[in-house]
């Protein structure tokens, strides 16, 4: 079965993205459905306004609830997961992308503004799994930049969308470590040689020298993931790096 994903959003053309490259092959290939979808259809003025200012006062504006709440009603069915993407939403990690590549249904409901009516979100979770994730500590002006990374990231996870499987199991993240260099030929280039172990032909020293380097640079740039790592995950010959 494909997974299918919808996107509510005011800037539809902003996601056509998703209909190119590996996305757009997953859709020729029948394993994706994608249905991008205007927020504005759904508005009931004819200034079709999709924001508000904020009670409380404060800059900025909110977007409306009975809109979201009509075009929600419509586009999520009984088997939906709806996705928020928000700076103020938890973690978008690895883990929950291969959450995301066993659903059936996938709904993004992009904001603009200071963000959607937050009884929008309460409502939905009434029938459904709402997610509020954010990719990152910085800020965008829109969900939708979020929304193509969260889908390349859970579509390149769907059977069958990437030509070797084995590439994603060796990912960073999947051992909780960042992956180390790569080389190809030529061995010496403008005077810059491959490690010679890659050239040994001995897979255990060439296994140990890649551990080493994904070990080096993981606690010289993401120090935090080594804090995490289980004790277990970390051997003897490890510990000495
Ligand atoms: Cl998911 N959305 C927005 N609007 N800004 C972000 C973000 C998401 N993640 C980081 N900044």
């Amino acid at each position: 079965r494909p997974l299918r994903i919808d996107v509510v959003t005011i800037f539809p053309e902003y996601l056509e993205p998703l209909r190119a490259a590996l996305l757009g092959r997953a859709l020729d290939r029948g394993l994706l459905e994608l249905g991008v979808h205007d927020l504005r259809d759904w508005t009931h003025d004819v200034h079709r306004a999709v924001d508000d200012a904020p009670y409380g006062g404060g800059p900025g504006m909110v977007m409306k609830p009975q809109v979201w709440g009509d075009a929600l009603d419509d586009v999520c069915g009984e088997r939906t997961r709806l996705i928020v993407p928000t700076p103020a939403g938890r973690p978008f990690t690895q883990r929950l992308a291969h959450e995301y590549a066993e659903q059936e249904h996938l709904v993004f409901a992009c904001g603009r503004y200071e963000g959607i009516d937050q009884r929008v979100l309460t409502d939905a979770a009434r029938r459904m799994p709402v997610d509020e994730v954010s990719i990152g500590d910085y800020v965008l002006v829109g969900g939708e930049a979020a929304v193509l990374v969260i889908a390349e990231a859970v579509v390149r996870l769907l059977p069958g969308v990437l030509g070797n499987p084995v590439s994603a199991e060796q990912d960073s993240f999947s051992d909780g470590l960042l992956e180390g260099p790569s080389y190809t030929r030529p061995e010496v280039w403008r005077e810059l040689a491959v490690p010679s172990v890659l050239r040994s032909g001995n897979h255990a020293l060439i296994e140990r020298h890649r551990r080493d380097e994904a070990l080096a640079r993981t606690f010289h740039r993401r120090p935090d993931l080594l804090e995490r790592l289980a004790a277990d995950d970390l051997d003897a010959r490890d510990r000495a790096v």
